[in-house]
């Protein structure tokens, strides 16, 4: 799926008009809102250190606002990572699109694919699978994507959920996110969650999770203790909640062998099992031996892998992501082929703030095929960029925003701290491998590991 650059002479002849002349509208009479600036504000905030099968997180997390402005006063919201090389080639792709009116989509991501011209780069957004060229444009695209969706939502006064289809639920379900965690980050004080490192810990985190937020559905982040012990944590939390929906993630973490020696544990108790192996063939080998679906974030993270994935039957799940995916009307398009195939539908989730939450929520509500709760971060964060209110987790759903737009707004004075606390914590990149190498200098990055 390779977009193809079009010449657009008739965007070229167009300047962004002036503010002191007349509103510019298209043929149709309407304000054409097209784009007079693109900003990108860099934010880090602060994560406990949770673990994961390739290292730990940092003590912050790098995230990158995203605001489009437009010839009307109306801006929008988007939210992505900030590695490095990821917000250089954003910063190219704003370039790229400034004079566009926000409803030319389709345009605008033809201009940012031509922009970054074939090449390719990881935004680092956690453990993800093969980076190609076009999943490089596509996660370069979403943060624009979202906010023209914002400014298209303001400008006609419907929240972002009737843009993509229209809500079939005012809740969104979210599962409960555990992870192994250490009790706080090396030389630091410990944090408020404490340390999460056997079956104990997880349950107490779990059930801390439940009581707060109602959650109805929980994943265990796995990939970190050897197998046979993370089933048995899985096996406690079944007992422990009776008839939750249970998930474990070890991020590719096991052989075909481990997964499938795993899996006969766990038959009857998980509701799926995510991403046990690398690759779609080790996931086909996998599928052909369990009863438990499999899921995936990382074998399955851009169009093209989708007819490889469907002739294998490597998944039946595939976790949506619309910072992967190219933003949210690309998710509608990856939910209608997942429906087409049969493939069931969840959401994957990395360290986010309350716009990704926001635009999240909105595709989620408007996506009939999503057959199962959500996952989100966002318990884990203390900080946030956007005004509170709007967003909140109770009986383990989000109320989708009934506001125009993403139906968020920017707290500016969080937005400068934020992002003062990027420019003086020195991270530029995530790097949970080197950070844990840091205290165990003998650990070593290994795909799968058991
Ligand atoms: O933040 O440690 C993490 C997660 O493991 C993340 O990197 C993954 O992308 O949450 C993710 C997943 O579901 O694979
Ligand atoms: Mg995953």
């Amino acid at each position: 799926m390779t977009a193809q650059p079009s010449p657009e002479p008739a965007d070229r002849a167009h300047p962004v008009a002036p503010a002191d002349r007349a509103v510019p509208t298209d043929r149709a009479g309407l304000p054409e809102l097209r784009i007079t600036t693109v900003t990108v504000t860099p934010v880090a905030f602060r994560e406990p250190p949770l673990l994961n099968a390739v290292g730990v997180h940092e003590p912050y997390a790098l995230r990158a606002v995203v605001e489009v402005a437009t010839d009307q006063g109306l801006t929008g919201l988007g939210e992505t990572t900030a590695d490095e090389g990821h917000l250089e080639r954003l910063r190219t792709a704003a370039g790229a699109v400034t004079g566009l009116p926000v409803h030319a989509l389709s345009r605008m991501r033809a201009r940012v694919a031509a922009a970054l011209g074939g090449r390719t780069g990881s935004d680092l957004h956690g453990l993800t699978g093969p980076i190609t060229a076009a999943s490089t444009v596509d996660r370069v695209f979403s943060p624009l994507e979202v906010a023209c969706l914002d400014v298209q939502g303001r400008a006609a006064g419907r929240p972002v959920s009737d843009l993509l289809g229209g809500r079939v639920r005012d809740e969104v379900p979210y599962s409960a996110y555990l992870f192994h965690k250490w009790a706080g980050h090396p030389g630091g004080p410990p944090d408020d969650w404490g340390e999460a490192v056997d079956t104990a810990g997880i349950l107490a985190q779990a059930r801390r999770m439940v009581d707060a937020y109602g959650f109805t559905a929980l994943k265990l982040k796995g990939g970190v203790r050897p197998p046979q012990e993370e089933a048995d944590t899985v096996l406690a939390l079944h007992e422990a909640f009776p008839g939750l929906p249970l998930r474990l993630d070890p991020n590719a973490a096991w052989t075909p062998e481990t997964a499938l020696a795993t899996a006969r544990r766990l038959e009857g108790v998980l509701e799926y099992l995510e991403d046990p192996t690398p690759g779609l063939d080790g996931m086909a080998r996998v599928a052909a031996g369990t009863a438990i679906p499999l899921a995936t974030n990382m074998c399955v993270t851009a169009f093209e892998h989708l007819p490889p994935a469907v002739a294998r039957r490597s998944v039946r799940i595939v976790l949506a992501d619309h910072h992967y995916w190219g933003g949210l009307h690309r998710s509608r398009l990856l939910a209608g082929i997942c429906d087409t195939f049969g493939l069931g539908l969840s959401m994957h989730s990395n360290a986010h703030l309350g716009i990704s939450l926001a635009a999240m929520t909105h595709l989620a509500a408007a996506s009939p095929e999503l057959t199962h709760a959500c996952d989100t971060h966002w318990p884990w964060r203390t900080e946030d960029v956007i005004e509170p209110g709007v967003l909140a987790l109770a009986d383990g759903a989000v109320r989708v925003p009934t506001g125009p737009g993403l139906g968020v707004e920017l707290d500016r004075d969080a937005l400068a701290r934020l992002h003062e606390q990027y420019l003086a914590c020195g991270l530029r990149t995530r790097d949970d491998t080197g950070y844990l190498r840091r205290t165990d200098p003998s650990y070593r990055r290994r795909t799968p590991r058991w």
